[in-house]
């Protein structure tokens, strides 16, 4: 063979491997245990000032590995469950070493990630009783905080591609919730969605999406839940919802319950789909991977 061809042949070998197409069913073993020989991205604490709530609030930035202030990076909003706050991710998923991981191999696109207080209220702490009437609705409330305060604090101080096709929103359990009423609510802000595990504060489907045509701008609309999970019914009724309307998701129903385990899962499959090209007919391969 020419070299040309040989050339041509790696080019496209290369490029079915680095698809975004190609992708792990589950996370393998290792992939959320720290490396100390690849790089590692940095976490900071950053303080913001809040029109919505009326005090500065905190949150946790990922920024990748080679980070470089010169580059423009695309941006994820990563959101945290009813008991948690901004370390919650931080100090029970790691995804700083997932990510990291991910990296090393080639398999993400580079981006900065935000994990928000999502808990917008003056104590936004998860103490004391954090089902009370008052410290529930501050999940709602986190809808204003972040896109008027926290979202354009990120995209002043880091930089940050600022149009919708590179902003993405995802979150576990109340989390969950918020991203899939802030994300389907406001599709002129974010076009990748991701509901893990998505609790009882997701609004009913026809209050979602009244207009469900208009999900078809979203690049990727994603669903996951354990199959294990009480809170199961919640992502379901969405999925099928969409499913009656014919719009294109993903709805990944894994092995596990309501915790760190399926959360981790989620991220690293997630991850490795956000802000490369894609192909909404693959979409129905990733349904059901339960029961095996
Ligand atoms: C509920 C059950 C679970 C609920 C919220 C959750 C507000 C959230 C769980 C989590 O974030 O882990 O009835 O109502």
């Amino acid at each position: 063979m020419n070299k040309s061809v040989v050339l041509a042949l790696g080019f496209i070998l290369s490029g079915m491997f680095i698809s975004a197409q190609t992708f792990d069913k589950q996370a393998p073993q290792g992939f959320d245990v720290e490396k100390k020989e690849i790089p590692h991205g940095k976490i900071d604490t950053v303080t913001y000032e809040s029109k919505t709530v009326g005090t500065q609030r905190k949150a946790l930035i990922y920024t990748p590995p080679g980070f470089k202030k010169g580059n423009k990076y695309p941006v994820l909003y990563l959101l945290h469950g009813i008991g948690g706050d901004e370390k919650e991710w931080f100090k029970n998923g790691t995804p700083h070493i997932i990510l990291d991981n991910l990296y090393a191999q080639g398999k993400l696109q580079p981006m900065i990630v935000v994990l928000p207080n999502g808990r917008a209220m003056k104590d936004d702490r998860a103490t004391g009783d954090i089902w009370a009437k008052d410290k529930v609705e501050a999940f709602t409330t986190f809808e204003k905080d972040l896109l008027n305060d926290l979202i354009p604090f990120i995209e002043k101080k880091y930089p940050a591609k600022k149009d919708r096709e590179n902003r993405a929103i995802a979150g576990l359990s109340m989390g969950g919730g918020q991203t899939l009423n802030f994300g389907l609510g406001n599709i002129d802000k974010f076009a990748w969605v991701g509901g893990f595990s998505s609790a009882p504060n997701t609004k009913e489907p026809q209050e979602l999406l009244p207009n469900p045509a208009k999900a078809n701008e979203l690049k990727l609309l994603w669903i996951s839940c354990g199959d294990q999970d009480r809170l199961m019914p919640f992502s379901k009724r969405t999925s099928d919802y969409l499913t009656e309307n014919n719009i294109p998701h993903i709805f990944y129903v894994e092995p596990g319950g309501h915790d760190f385990k399926v959360w981790k899962n989620d991220l690293y499959i997630f991850s490795q789909l956000l802000f490369k090209p894609v192909d909404k007919s693959k979409f129905s391969e990733f349904i059901i991977m339960s029961n095996q």
